[in-house]
């Protein structure tokens, strides 16, 4: 328990106030509602369990059901990745078959292309979600790693399905900044990797947390010797 320290957020707390102006293009800092939040308790205190309080502040998507507002159809056919010549596959998350509010794509010149995907902050509970379809040329053993700006403990999540496997929550806590995520499946060996064959994949995202924005999704191929695995740094 951290020495006593409660997991996740903690409404408790007395708010606090926005001090820092934000970069531009960021998602908007929380000036008119306070931020409840226990921005302090950095590390594994601030990862959600199932119990967070954390819950209350989003949607209940816990079931991950069907969302049924249609969205933005931005690429029907889906995507092909661009794949290098170690393995690797980039996607950028603008350019999903469909986004759904409160997903949105906007401009923003710190991220890949100088456009990122956000749910905005004060998205609150209205449970939307972003599709890709991914046309993978080479199958293989990936760990599949996305790139995240969190805004706080609170904003610091996202769920995750791929094809039909159970949806995961991707989220780690490292705030106000860009940096690349690995996803994790619980019950699978190894949880840092997802098997996926050449062809068609579908990548969904589900909003869990407010005020969060993500751009680039990247595929590496797993290897069992820790060493051997290429771990992403900036933008890809
Ligand atoms: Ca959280």
């Amino acid at each position: 328990m951290n020495g006593g320290i409660v997991p996740g957020c903690r409404r408790e707390q007395q708010p606090i106030a926005a001090t820092a102006k934000p970069p531009k293009g960021a998602v908007p800092a929380e000036k008119e509602k306070p931020i409840f939040c226990d921005i302090a308790s950095a590390g594994e205190s601030a990862m959600d369990t199932a119990s967070s309080p954390c819950e209350n502040r989003v949607s209940d998507l816990s079931r991950f059901h069907p969302v049924s507002a249609a969205g933005v159809p931005t690429n029907a056919t889906g995507s092909v990745p661009r794949v290098q010549a170690d393995g690797t596959a980039i996607f950028h998350l603008k350019d999903a078959k469909r986004i759904a509010p409160p997903f949105e794509r906007v401009a923003d010149s710190t991220a890949a292309d100088g456009t990122a995907i956000v749910v905005p902050a004060h998205a609150g509970r209205t449970p939307g979600e972003l599709e890709c379809s991914l046309h993978l040329p080479v199958g293989g053993v990936f760990a599949l790693w996305i790139r995240a700006w969190w805004g706080d403990s609170c904003g610091n999540s996202i769920w995750l399905q791929i094809n039909d496997e159970p949806p995961v929550i991707v989220q780690d806590a490292t705030y106000k900044t860009w940096h690349w995520v690995l996803v994790r499946f619980p019950g699978q060996k190894p949880a840092d990797a997802v098997e996926l064959k050449a062809g068609r994949h579908r990548l969904v995202l589900r909003n869990r947390e407010e005020g969060i924005k993500l751009d680039q999704v990247f595929l590496t191929p797993w290897h069992a010797d820790a060493f051997q695995r290429r771990i992403p740094q900036g933008i890809e």
